[in-house]
């Protein structure tokens, strides 16, 4: 495996090999299978439905971007980050890269200097695409930026503005600045490339914000295509299936679970929403006549509100809503059958690997109230305490992991990988879950100092890091705070450098965005206090602080009740 990765050891992984998981064919080959069988059938669709590309074409067009990578000196193991909002180009792209051995690297959208500075310099990515701009920021400027900044980052690729289509001119000054082309114009005659190794890597996914800044996940051809394949198959896609993916693609959700990757292995259509907004998506639903979506809790709140109020659109195509990324309260869970008029499939999932799916055939317990049972016979789960002794059934304790799609280590990160799995390999996800006596999994909390806002992963670390370079700050802790949209939302704890008052949140706000970190980690709401509560190890004990944020929102919904800690408040 690819120097900085932790192999499957022999023997389990000839056993994913004896057991069907593995298959031995690399991602742009099964590319190539699938427009054998359904050829003119349409695989992509862009949101303005103008664009409608076919199995045969989509194979087409990334044979001649692959060789028009390669002549620009891409080529098998580099890694190239990839930035593209939700559109055909983002599939091309990774495709392309897939024949070539390359190796994509996703970004999430909203990531900004900060989150794609670290990118570039831990996956040493030579190649960096995305479009001019999208939603408002100008994602050209910034990587002109990073080129300047990262001397190994000898190529920026950009989309077109906005719509991401790749099509049209941008701007062409810039485009003809050096080392930045339009993706369009990455165009070569299809050339006989070698074949990568399904066993190696073919692109990284990241982390969830366990640790400051995201490590980044290998995923393997093998492992992927499993993947997808096994969860299209308990979806039940086939050539009559339409995806629609509103999340950002390079999540793994609607990458693989089965998302775009499981329905175009099933021959189905994957139409792209460039927004979350139900405006937009049951436009998308109606016209296309939609089958599946993926969506996190926050999208279905949006979703359901727009139901209630009547939309005038069709959705009754729409059969299966998988939802997943963050807890799905029961109550929200019990409205989307009858006031979406869909089935629902609860989704515990994670970009290192296991996947627990709610089966079509289960009961309506099962489906409101639990995260269902793994996908794969091959996956292996255990409940421990903090010793690493399993728990009865039933009760609480972390979920320990591994199987033939979850990873063995993150890629360059051995010291974190030594705490981050067991001896004998299993990934410790940080999730407080227990089992079921049928086995499906319900998750109750987590160990992992992160907060889960919608569907983002904010690590606390990180931000306090960043909230601790301010001068009036002396000491900052991030906790969640519950919100009954979102689910959490950032809550800042600060104690002010002696002798001076405490920043306000605008203020924090500011100072974060322009270190360059995605809006989605900036603090929703500030409590100033004179010192932090200790554990008795005389560690900041956050869990009295989440306690203590919880309770003034519990109680008076504002945010400026009285808890455990004397606050003065800063309602946000
Ligand atoms: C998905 O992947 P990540 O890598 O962004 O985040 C993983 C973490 C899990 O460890 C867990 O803490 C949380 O997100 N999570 C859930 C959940 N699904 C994920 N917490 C409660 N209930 C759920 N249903 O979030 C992800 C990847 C693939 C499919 C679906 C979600």
């Amino acid at each position: 495996m690819l120097d900085g990765c932790v192999p499957w050891p022999a023997e389990l992984a000839a056993r994913y090999r004896q057991e069907g998981y593995w298959r031995g064919e690399p991602l742009g080959r099964l590319l190539g299978q699938w427009a054998d069988s359904y050829g003119e059938r349409e695989a992509l669709i862009s949101a303005d439905g103008r664009r409608r590309i076919t199995y045969r074409a989509l194979d087409g067009w990334c044979d001649r971007l692959a060789a028009g990578f390669a002549e620009r000196g891409v080529g098998a193991g580099d890694r190239v980050l990839v930035q593209l909002p939700n559109t055909p180009e983002f599939v091309a792209v990774c495709f392309a890269l897939f024949r070539l051995g390359a190796l994509p690297v996703f970004a999430l959208p909203a990531y900004r200097s900060n989150e794609i500075g670290h990118l570039l310099r831990l996956s040493g990515a030579c190649a960096y695409i995305v479009p001019a701009s999208f939603n408002g920021f100008d994602h050209r400027e910034l990587a002109v930026r990073m080129r300047s900044e990262h001397p190994q980052l000898r190529h920026v690729f950009l989309t077109d503005t906005d719509t991401g289509t790749g099509t049209g001119p941008a701007d062409v000054s810039v485009s003809q600045a050096e080392g930045v082309t339009l993706l369009c114009e990455v165009d070569g005659d299809p050339r006989p490339l070698p074949e990568p190794d399904a066993s190696q890597v073919a692109f990284f996914l990241l982390s969830g914000g366990t640790t400051a800044l995201p490590k980044l996940i290998p995923r393997t051809h093998d492992d992927y295509a499993y993947q997808s394949r096994i969860t299209a198959r308990i979806c039940g896609l086939d050539q009559g299936s339409v995806y629609l993916a509103v999340l950002p693609a390079e999540f793994n959700f609607p990458f693989g679970c089965p998302g775009i990757l499981g329905t175009l292995h099933s021959g189905g259509r994957v139409v792209f929403a460039l927004s979350a907004q139900p405006e937009e998506c049951f436009a998308l639903i109606e016209r296309e006549r939609v089958t599946l979506t993926s969506l996190i809790p926050t999208i279905v709140h949006l979703w359901l509100a727009a139901a209630a109020t009547g939309h005038g659109r069709d959705l009754s195509s729409l059969q299966v809503v998988q939802v997943g990324s963050a807890k799905l309260h029961r109550e929200v869970a019990a409205r989307i059958g009858p006031e979406l008029g869909v089935r629902l499939q609860q989704v515990f999932g994670m970009a290192e690997g296991l996947l627990t799916f709610t089966r079509d055939d289960d009961a309506p317990e099962v489906v409101l109230g639990t995260q269902g049972r793994p996908v794969s016979p091959g996956d292996e789960i255990r409940v421990v305490d903090g010793q690493d002794r399993p728990v009865a059934v039933g009760e609480i304790g972390e979920l320990l992991t591994r199987g033939p799609y979850t990873l063995r280590g993150y890629y360059r990160a051995p010291e974190h990988n030594a705490r981050a799995f067991t001896a004998d390999g299993f990934y410790r996800s940080g999730d407080l879950v227990r089992l079921t006596e049928s086995g499906e999994i319900v998750v109750e909390g987590r160990v992992k100092d992160v907060v889960i806002r919608g569907g983002d992963k904010v690590s606390a670390t990180e931000v306090e890091g960043h909230l601790g370079a301010h001068e009036d700050v002396q000491q900052a802790a991030v906790v969640a705070m519950p919100d009954p949209v979102l689910g959490e939302k950032v809550c800042a704890y600060i104690v002010p450098a002696p002798g001076r008052s405490a920043p306000s949140l605008a203020q924090l706000r500011r100072l974060l965005r322009a270190r360059g970190l995605a809006a989605y980690k900036l603090p929703d709401h500030v409590e100033v206090v004179d010192a932090f509560p200790l554990t008795g190890l005389n560690k900041v004990d956050k869990k009295a602080l989440a306690a203590d944020i919880t309770a003034k929102h519990t109680t008076t919904g504002t945010g400026t009740g009285s808890g455990g800690v004397s606050g003065r408040g800063e309602a946000a």
